[in-house]
């Protein structure tokens, strides 16, 4: 945006703090906004109407949080959403706690009682203050509606620097209703805090020296990334990097598609579930660690990497560095930034380091063939009722290069977190990782959609997570979406049931659901419903709903009853889980 278009752009004059809201939101032209209607925030939803900007009535606010987290991720700019007083508030915490865990930007308004009232038990009103505080970045009380415009300026500000992260301005309803004069200069926005990362900080230079000299010496090593690639978009200086200096690059969950699965340099998922990457792990003598957290998930409850492996960590938030292990060289700064750095100060090295690890670069494609091989059998099978392989193989071959999955909490994620393959860098797999919670598919997969309109995108969830989140179908449907779900449906609470399996002897409780038919449901609501029994039309289904272009279409996918086979690390049959394990 030039300087002339915000000048021009600016409003002027008598205004309510909703307008006021609504203006800075279009100045900083923000993408569709999803959220729920009550009287507190009603001048905001006018202003909207008046100005012609895109709002989406989600049916349940959490929905409209994990939407506009997932549009914040497809487009690296902060998605929008909104609660209204109370329970509208309340229910936006789970998403925003996603974006929150994730470093995702997310701008959340939500109303809050009139102050002329507060505390004499207005409807709904609670501690909404204190309830969202934890569950976002900054918290902002708006006191005066003349302060509307700087305290989005401010939220956006801090939204979009260091960690992205969600802002919630908490907006009284006097200040939302009541007017201001404004003057053209109060609408103003750095054009630098509409996107991440708004800016980039370089590591220390004597630290990336120290890096550099680790690197060089390593005859294995390892590159280990983490959602903060995407954040940074540090695709290229990562591949080149990788590439230069032949180094293997094995993922988190989050991590996918910071380098494409299928070049032969990646190695990839790391952690709780892996094919390879694992043991390379455990093999290497240097692990180069971007953007991760190095969590319960990615260290396999804190068994991973040994120890005995120097580690270094490039991570843009201090405080992550050594939490869960400690670091032979800190790197504080922006991943792509500190990527480049190091590629640089190893450029001399690139002519010894090629046909030093060639053999070790080698091993990658042989050592993923005899994986492949050994997982032949579950990516081909053509039992039924399917196996989650064979729908992961299924998927890999019908989604084009530039197409989005987004995968939900349960099976869903841990299935193609594993098996899905990327075929361009980039964010072309969006698992909710920060909370791990159910329910994400379906509503990330509008924001996604609604973010790439001209994308192919696919949103994979449980059946248990899409009971959840049924009413946002017609979200979908009004929103004129053509998002294909695909629901992995097991009649179960499928994780769970796993798990009581494993460890409780078949003792189920609480983890079956009944049989349902989701594609009639789907249907029933308007949209295109396929139910799949037979893997061999697994290909032709996946293609109807991505060739559907304006409406939702839910692919019923009937998948493995059987809690013994339910997990995809392990083979439960034979898995014994002691106290305090995690083997998924
Ligand atoms: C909101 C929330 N509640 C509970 C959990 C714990 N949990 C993880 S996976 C899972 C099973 C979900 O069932 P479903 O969506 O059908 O997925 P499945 O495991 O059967 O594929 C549960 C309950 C969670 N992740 N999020
Ligand atoms: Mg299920």
């Amino acid at each position: 945006m030039s300087d002339s278009d915000h000048i021009s752009n600016r409003p002027a004059g008598r205004m309510n703090g909703g307008r006021a809201l609504a203006e800075m939101l279009r100045l900083a032209d923000v993408g569709p906004m999803f959220g729920m209607g009550g009287f507190q925030l009603l001048p905001f939803y006018d202003a909207l109407s008046r100005l012609g900007m895109r709002h989406f009535l989600i049916n349940d606010e959490r929905c409209g949080a994990f939407a506009a987290e997932a549009y914040a991720r497809v487009t690296n700019r902060p998605g929008v959403c909104d609660g209204t007083l109370g329970p509208g508030a309340t229910n936006l915490v789970t998403g925003l706690i996603e974006g929150l865990n994730a470093g995702s930007p997310i701008i959340a308004l939500a109303g809050d009682t009139n102050r002329a009232h507060s505390w004499k038990n207005m409807t709904q009103e609670c501690r909404q203050a204190e309830i969202l505080r934890p569950a976002v970045k900054e918290l902002i009380r708006v006191e005066l509606t003349s302060r509307v415009p700087e305290m989005l300026r401010r939220a956006f500000a801090v939204a979009t620097s260091g960690r992205p992260g969600p802002v919630l301005l908490d907006v009284p309803e006097d200040v939302c209703h009541g007017e201001h004069d404004f003057a053209a200069e109060d609408f103003a926005i750095d054009p630098s805090t509409l996107s991440v990362p708004a800016r980039r900080i370089r590591p220390d230079r004597a630290d990336i020296a120290r890096a550099a000299g680790l690197i060089a010496h390593a005859k294995r090593p390892l590159i280990l990334v983490g959602g903060g690639i995407h954040l940074s978009a540090g695709y290229e200086a990562l591949l080149s990097l990788a590439e230069a200096q032949s180094i293997p690059v094995a993922h988190t969950m989050s991590g996918k598609g910071g380098i494409t699965c299928s070049h032969p340099l990646s190695v990839g998922l790391f952690g709780r579930y892996s094919r390879i990457a694992n043991e390379l792990i455990e093999a290497a003598d240097c692990l180069l660690v971007v953007g991760c957290k190095l969590g319960e998930i990615a260290t396999k409850r804190y068994v991973l990497p040994p120890e005995r492996i120097p580690l270094i960590h490039l991570d843009i938030l201090a405080e992550e560095i050594g939490r869960c292990r400690p670091a032979a060289v800190a790197l504080w700064g922006d991943a792509r930034a500190g990527l480049e750095d190091l590629a640089e100060a190893l450029a001399d090295e690139t002519r010894r380091a090629r046909p030093a690890r060639a053999d070790y670069v080698k091993e990658i494609p042989a050592r993923m063939a005899a994986w492949r091989e050994e997982a032949a059998p579950r990516l081909d099978s053509v039992e039924r009722p399917i196996h989650m392989a064979r729908l992961c193989r299924e998927l890999n071959a019908a989604l084009p290069a530039d197409s989005i999955l987004v995968a939900d909490g349960g099976f869903a994620g841990h299935w193609t977190g594993l098996l899905y393959d990327t075929k361009s860098p980039g964010r072309h797999f969006i698992p909710d990782r920060g909370l791990a919670s159910i329910g994400y598919g379906l509503p990330g997969g509008i924001g996604a959609a609604l973010a790439a309109p001209a994308t192919p995108v696919v949103a994979i969830t449980g059946d248990g997570g899409f009971n959840m989140m049924l009413g946002e179908l017609e979200t979908a449907r009004r929103a004129g979406v053509g998002l294909t779900i695909v629901v992995v449906n097991n009649a179960a609470s499928g994780y769970v049931k796993a798990l009581q399996h494993a460890m409780f002897r078949g003792r189920y409780q609480s983890s079956d659901l009944v049989e349902m038919d989701y594609a009639a449901i789907a249907r029933a609501m308007g949209c295109q419903g396929i139910r799949v029994e037979d893997p061999e039309r697994l290909g032709a289904a996946l293609r109807e709903g991505l060739a559907e272009r304006t409406r939702p279409t839910v692919l019923d996918i009937v998948v493995t009853r059987d809690p013994a086979r339910m997990l995809p690390a392990v083979d439960n049959r034979t898995v014994e889980i002691r106290q305090g394990d995690r083997v998924a």
